[in-house]
Order: C-alpha cells, then structure tokens, then sequence
C-alpha cells in the first residue's frame, strides 16, 4: 500500500493560535484527507515548539513557569485543532519525553559522524526569530523581523554545515521538487552558493531546552530541536521505531515562506550529516496579510479562527482560505471578502444547487433518484473534465484552481437547469418531458454527488451532509479512486433534506469584528503591551548576560505631562494620550485604561521612553512608552514623582 507523510511547522508556544497558524494546519488536513479517500496510508503530523530563549522569556514576561506556559498554551492550539475536526494522527510537543531522547539521539549520531566540534561564537543572535544573524555590529538589526540582534558570547558545539554547500546544491539541482514554489528554491539556492558557516548549535547561557548529550551545561539549539519533530514523533532513534522505518521520508513538509532557510539549509545538512534519507519535498506558502501586514502575534493584527468558526463555521474558513489565495502568494484577509465568498460559492453556489437539486427530486419524484433517458453529455463531460483536473491541480497544491474548476460545474448545472426548466417540465405530464425531466433531475444530482466527493476534503461538514441527504449515507466510505460519472444509483432514496450554508447578512461581518475586537483585549490576549519595562534586554549583552551602562543610556527616558486622555474606541484596554515632553507634545497609546480614568490623568507627570520608534496600536500612531510597573495578574501603575521635576527632565 502507498504511503504518504505530511508535516506542519510546530508552532511556538509564545502566544495563541490565529488563522496564520489555520491555515498552514487546514491545508495539510485537506491533503491529508483527500490521500486517505485516494487509499493511501496516510500519517499528518503537528505540534507545539517549546523550547528556547523566545519561549522562556514569553513565560518570564508572562509570570509562568515555562513548562507551565507551554503546557496552557499547547493545550489552546490542540484544542482549537480539534475544534476544527484537523485529523491529525499525532500532536508532538518538543517538551515531551519522548522527543528529548530521540533530539539527543540524532545530536549524538550527528557528532559520532563528526559533523559537531567545540568553539566560541561572538555574534548576533535575533531571538525572535532565533536565529544567529551575520553581523558584526552590536544590535544589528536582524534581516529577517528587523529587530535588534542581540550580541552572543558564548562556548558552543558547532555544525559543519560549511561541509555540505555542494552536497545541498547538489540536491536541488538533481531533486527540483525538494523546495516548492520554484521563487523559494532560487531564493534558497542563492543563499547556499553564496557561502554556508557552520552554526552554532548550543547555547549555554540560559537553560530552557534539550541538554546536549554528556555536556548538560549546554542545551540543544532550539531550531535543531524543533526540526527533528518531523522525525522523532516517529519514534527515530529508539528502540520502537516502527513508524519511522514506515513513514520517513516525509512526502510533504509544509511551512510558511519565512522559516525557509531553516527547512530547506539546516534541515537537510542534519539529516545528511545523520546519513537519514531526506524528505521529499518541502513545500513554502506564503503569508496571510491583515490590515496590509503579516498577520503576526506581535504585531497585534491577527485574527482567530473561534470567531470564524462561531459565526460562519468550519467550512467557511477552511473554503475561504483554500479558494482566496492563491498558494504559494501572500493573501489578504478580511472580514468582507469572507462573507462575500461564503455567499456566493457556500450559500448560493454549492448550498444552493443541493437544495434546489434535492427538493426538486422530492416533491417531482417522490425523493428518489430517477432514471436518466440520456446521458446529457455536456454536463457529464464538463464532470469528467474537472475530476481530471482537480487532482492535478491538487497534486501541485493549487487549491484554489482546483476548487475554481469544481466551481465552476456547479455553475454550468445552475446554468443547465434554468435553461431545462423542470418546474414547467413537470406541468405538461406527457412522456418525453417526464422523461426529460427524469434526465435533468439526474443530470443534477450526479454532477452534485462529484463536486461534493471532490470537495470533502476542503469541506467536510457540509459535504457529509449533502452526502447523506443524497441517500449515499456516510461519506467516509467513499473512495476517490474510482470517482466517476454515472455512479449514482437511480432508485437511490434521498436523505431527510436540510439546508447547509445559511446565508449570511451583513450583520455577520459586524459579529465577527467585534467578537476580534473583544477577543484582542480579553484576558489572555497578546495585547500589545504599551506598558511594559523598557526592551533593554534587545540590548547588546555582555558574556554573563548583564548589559553595559552605555547599553541603558541608549533608552531615552524622559519626565512627560500628560495633556490629553482618552478612551480608545472597542479597545477596553487602551488610552490615546497626548504627552508633553518639554520640546514637543507626543502621542503615545498606552494599555491603562483598567487602571486610569483618563480625566484623572490629565496635568499627571509620567514617564516615557521616548525614543522608542514608533508603532501602531488600532490604526493610532504611538510615540514613545508610558512606563509603568504591571504586577502579575494585576493592573498597571504608572512610575512618578514625589516631589516636583521640570517636564522633559531626562531619567538616568
Ligand atoms: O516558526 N500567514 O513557529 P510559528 C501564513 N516554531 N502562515 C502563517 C502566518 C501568516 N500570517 N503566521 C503563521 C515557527 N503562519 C517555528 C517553526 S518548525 C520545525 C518550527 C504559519 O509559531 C506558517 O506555517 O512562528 C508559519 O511558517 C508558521 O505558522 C510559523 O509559526
């Protein structure tokens, strides 16, 4: 039997889940979903990636205990996973025994093959994205987020990736399906000819990850560990690895466009340095914009899959994002193209031609399926030609050309049925149009019957149902192999009918955002933090991690009076202030509004970083921080003065 593996990126545990994070997860699901219809073996994999210095300051920042915030916030993505019916066969997370043991394993293979040495790396390291950025300046910024690097010193183990540069080129020449799309594979293929150093793959200065084998002072770098997910959740490297020897190599890895370098450099290098046969593609979409941005947790724009989910359902999302965007390319969200979609393709595309199909078969024939006098080949041929095609265009990850394609039969059988008018077919009770009429009501059901066999993977409420209401019971006994015109029964007795995608008003687009806009501010919520102590940890460290007092005078803190305050509208958390600052007057947002009216604040001396650069919080501009001490679980209270000090005086 063939088999097929399919992977997700493991998501950090530093916030909650969005629709980022959905749709990389959705799309893997509906691969995996239509594979098993195919007949084959099909294992998909997902996680949580725990470990490193980015989890442990989150959990720091937070009050937790690391364990105890990967432990809650692993819980909310699987849950939401579940939510959404993702039929994942296995939920790694990098805090699991089983997986230490296993990263361990490869660490210690990889070093038996003498691929790992002992030095000292002096360099940047963006801990963020944690990675080890090329430069030499203190707090360059990283060329990938654009934050400021921080400066590493450290004794490490060293990777010889500088061994493998040919090794890799060599792969993507010989293999060109290794990296998908082909912009990613040049990109990729760029960055290898250029020159590879070899990486450091230990740190030794904080302690939340994977010892290194026989020298615990160190722990494994977090993106070594994070990548052997795909393997270890397989069981390589102990004694029960039934499922590696099955599944690996992987088939598909899916990820976003930005951890590229980490999947398609470092990942192979590990496993060739392993002597493990590497996956067979890895396969890079792009982003899902919000607002004009990538929607990111730390910028603050994203949206959640819940309010999807409550207002329009499983379906709509799923639908929306595989029809939208076009794989590969970044996409926008927005409330309105979703309900636009869900309207016209859900509600009155393939909701619509269920139920006039459906209810013209009950009340014309009694609810059971009629015997066609012809093939009606236009309609039958159409069919053909987009089970052929659907696949194709599956098998390239074009989603939205292959639902396009079934789309557009359902178009063609609303177009059909209008010009055969069965309703009038039905008043003249001769035999031909009785006959004729048996042939349009079949003609329609069996195009309905494909379109919803090919498009259960990306829909799989709504097509169990219409399966069922088609009197063919449970869809999970179809196989798509065979899938072909003239399959349905006549004689076939219809379910009990129901509608499937209610249309939505306008009003649903309202729901959802302001159930974002609550949500954004609710407990829990990655607020963007305005208040918080200044980022003085981006600074450049010294070896034992202290900063320098020329790194503190870089933070311009400077007594402000606050002129203006106001409430920000749908934000409960958030202030607009207008700050004198003795120069000029600055707005700055800030997150107090549960601990400040904002008319007590007015004539109020306060503290700011003023030269933070500026953000956006809502669509305001904010120039500068309101420093302001945030105990856990409690509510800001800003830093002040006893006695009186001159606006604009600077604090050092
Ligand atoms: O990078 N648009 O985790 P992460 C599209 N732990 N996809 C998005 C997205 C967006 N706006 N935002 C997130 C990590 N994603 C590492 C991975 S793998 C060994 C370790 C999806 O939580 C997309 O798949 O930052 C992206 O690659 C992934 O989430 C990044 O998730």
């Amino acid at each position: 039997m063939k088999k097929f593996y399919i992977t997700t990126p493991i998501y950090y545990v530093n916030a909650r889940p969005h629709i980022g994070h959905a749709y990389t997860t959705i799309a893997c699901d509906t691969i995996a979903r239509r594979q098993r219809m195919l007949g084959v073996d099909t294992y998909f994999l997902t996680g949580t990636d725990e470990h490193g210095q980015k989890i442990e300051r989150a959990a720091q920042a937070a009050g937790k205990s690391p364990q105890q915030l990967t432990d809650e916030v692993s819980a909310q993505f699987r849950a939401l996973w579940d939510r959404m019916g993702l039929t994942y066969d296995d939920y790694i997370r990098t805090t699991e025994e089983r997986h230490k043991k296993s990263v361990q394993q490869l660490f210690r293979t990889i070093r038996d093959n003498g691929f790992i040495y002992k030095g000292t790396y002096t360099g940047q390291y963006c801990v963020y994205d944690e990675l080890y950025v090329d430069a030499t300046e203190p707090g360059a910024p990283c060329p990938e987020c654009g934050r400021p690097t921080e400066t590493v010193h450290e004794e490490n183990y060293f990777f010889k990736l500088s061994a493998f540069q040919d090794k890799l080129l060599r792969l993507y020449n010989e293999q060109p399906d290794f990296i998908r799309p082909e912009t990613r594979r040049n990109e990729v293929m760029s960055f290898v000819r250029s020159g590879l150093r070899d990486l450091s793959i230990s740190r030794s200065t904080f302690s939340w990850g994977i010892p290194v084998p026989d020298d615990p002072k160190h722990v494994i770098y977090v993106w070594l560990d994070a990548l052997a997910n795909y393997i270890t959740a397989l069981g390589y490297g102990t004694a029960d690895d039934k499922l590696f020897r099955k599944y690996w190599p992987a088939d598909v890895q899916m990820i976003g466009k930005e951890i590229v370098r980490f999947h398609c450099v470092y990942w192979p290098a590990f496993l060739m340095a392993a002597g493990i046969p590497l996956p067979k593609g890895i396969v890079a979409h792009g982003w899902l914009l919000f607002e004009e941005n990538k929607m990111s947790k730390s910028r603050g724009n994203i949206v959640r899959a819940e309010t999807i989910l409550d207002v329009l359902g499983n379906d709509a999302l799923r639908y929306f994002l595989l029809r939208e965007i076009v794989f590969g390319q970044d996409g926008s969200f927005s409330f309105d193209a979703l309900v636009q979609r869900y309207n016209s393709d859900l509600a009155n595309g393939l909701g619509n031609l269920a139920s006039r199909t459906l209810t013209m078969i009950a009340r014309y024939r009694g609810g059971e399926v009629p015997k066609p006098a012809q093939v009606e080949d236009s309609i039958a041929d159409a069919a053909r030609k987009v089970i052929a095609e659907y696949g194709a265009a599956f098998d390239q990850f074009q989603f939205s050309r292959a639902l396009e394609g079934a789309w557009g039969l359902v178009a063609a059988v609303d177009k059909y049925i209008v010009e055969n008018a069965p309703w009038a077919l039905d008043e003249k009770k001769d035999e031909t149009s009785r006959a004729h009429l048996g042939t349009v009501l079949y003609t329609s059901a069996e195009a309905l019957r494909i379109v919803t066999a090919l498009a259960h993977p990306v829909i799989p409420e709504a097509t169990a149902k219409i399966w069922a209401q088609l009197g063919l019971g449970d869809i999970k006994k179809l196989s798509l192999a065979g899938l072909q015109w003239g399959e349905l029964q006549p004689g076939t007795r219809l379910g009990k009918i129901e509608p499937v995608f209610p249309r939505a008003d306008k009003s649903a687009i309202e729901r959802m955002q302001t159930m974002e806009e609550q949500g954004r501010t609710a407990a829990g919520a990655p607020e963007p933090k305005p208040v918080e102590v200044p980022k003085v940890t981006a600074a450049p460290v010294t070896p034992d991690g202290k900063i320098t007092i020329d790194d503190f005078a870089k933070v311009e803190l400077r007594v402000g009076q606050v002129k203006v305050a106001e409430r920000v509208p749908k934000a409960d958390k958030l202030l607009r202030l207008e700050v004198d600052l003795g120069t000029e007057v600055r707005q700055v947002v800030a997150g107090i509004a549960e601990s400040y009216a904002p008319e007590t604040l007015i004539g109020r001396k306060v503290v700011i970083v003023a030269n933070l650069a500026p953000r956006k919080l809502r669509g305001l501009e904010s120039n500068g921080m309101i420093v302001a001490a945030s105990p856990e679980g409690g509510k800001a209270i800003l830093a002040g003065f006893w006695e009186d000090v001159p606006v604009g005086t600077r604090l050092k």
